[in-house]
């Protein structure tokens, strides 16, 4: 297919860029951190989103040089962000079957020079579902550099519960689904809340995603989320307009 040989060559050519969207603690609303979310900004059909390409990239083994490349970058740029504002890369399930997944990480930090406590890896449950010994490995591997460790879209997968038990994430996000409904939804505010005191309980952070309103910031609050992203705080916007909220008093 035509789109597939030009996503090899998009990838050869550098033609992707990463915007990002702002993190904050949910009861200071500090700035934390961002996002990393990657677009192809393609010659012909313009800027495309993740959702256009990320799993023609998996299928066709592309993702392992596209996702060094969005992992490098994700560092470089952080690298010149204040202290201590951090930078979360999603990681695609394929970049976790190649061998040295770990070392392309630390290769990554080496380079940029930005501190490990300054990277945080997003990974869904599709990662763990092999659940094989592998991937348990590489993920123990991964949090030995010093890095953190989130588990993305909690509670849309099957059996989101079961993988907490098998590695000791840093964080949960979770999914939007659950905070869009919550003023409206008695059961969504008592599943986010649910979360959030489990998240508590394992030592673990919670990320709502996808908070839009000042209500829903209100409820993620009371129900104990530690953190929160989402359009309310700000869209994904590429680097070069992060100054402006770095500049901004706190
Ligand atoms: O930016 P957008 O809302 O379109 O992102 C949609 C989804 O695409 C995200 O939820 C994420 O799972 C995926 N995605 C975005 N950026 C990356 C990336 O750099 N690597 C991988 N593997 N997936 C990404
Ligand atoms: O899958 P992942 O959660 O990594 O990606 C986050 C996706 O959710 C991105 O595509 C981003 O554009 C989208 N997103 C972020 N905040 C909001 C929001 O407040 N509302 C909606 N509808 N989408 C959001
Ligand atoms: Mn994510
Ligand atoms: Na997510």
């Amino acid at each position: 297919r035509q789109l597939e040989s030009e996503l090899v060559l998009g990838v050869k050519k550098e033609q992707f860029v990463l915007h990002y969207q702002p993190l904050h603690d949910a009861k200071t609303s500090q700035l934390t951190g961002f996002e990393a979310l990657v677009r192809w900004s393609h010659p012909r059909l313009g800027l495309l989103p993740p959702s256009e390409f990320i799993q023609l990239a998996e299928e066709t083994g592309v993702i392992d040089a596209l996702g060094e490349w969005i992992l490098r970058r994700a560092c470089t740029d952080a690298a010149k962000w204040p202290l201590p504002v951090k930078v979360a890369v999603n990681l695609s399930p394929a970049q976790f079957k190649q061998q040295g997944l770990s070392l392309q990480v630390a290769a990554a930090l080496a380079a940029s020079e930005l501190l490990p406590s300054r990277l945080e890896l997003e990974i869904t449950e599709s990662v763990l579902l092999a659940n094989n010994e592998n991937t348990l490995n590489t993920l123990h591997g991964l949090r030995d550099l010093g890095i953190s460790i989130a588990m993305d879209d909690f509670g849309t997968g099957y059996s989101s519960l079961s993988y907490l038990r098998s590695f000791p994430f840093n964080r949960i996000k979770i999914d939007r689904s659950f905070v869009s409904l919550m003023c409206e939804s008695s059961e969504s505010r008592a599943i986010v809340k649910a979360v959030a005191e489990l998240g508590t309980t394992l030592g673990m952070t919670t990320t709502a995603e996808g908070v839009e309103t000042e209500d829903q910031y209100r409820l993620v609050r009371e129900n104990g989320c530690t953190d929160v992203q989402g359009w309310f705080f700000g869209r994904p916007m590429p680097a070069s307009e992060l100054h402006a909220l770095f500049e901004q008093p706190e």
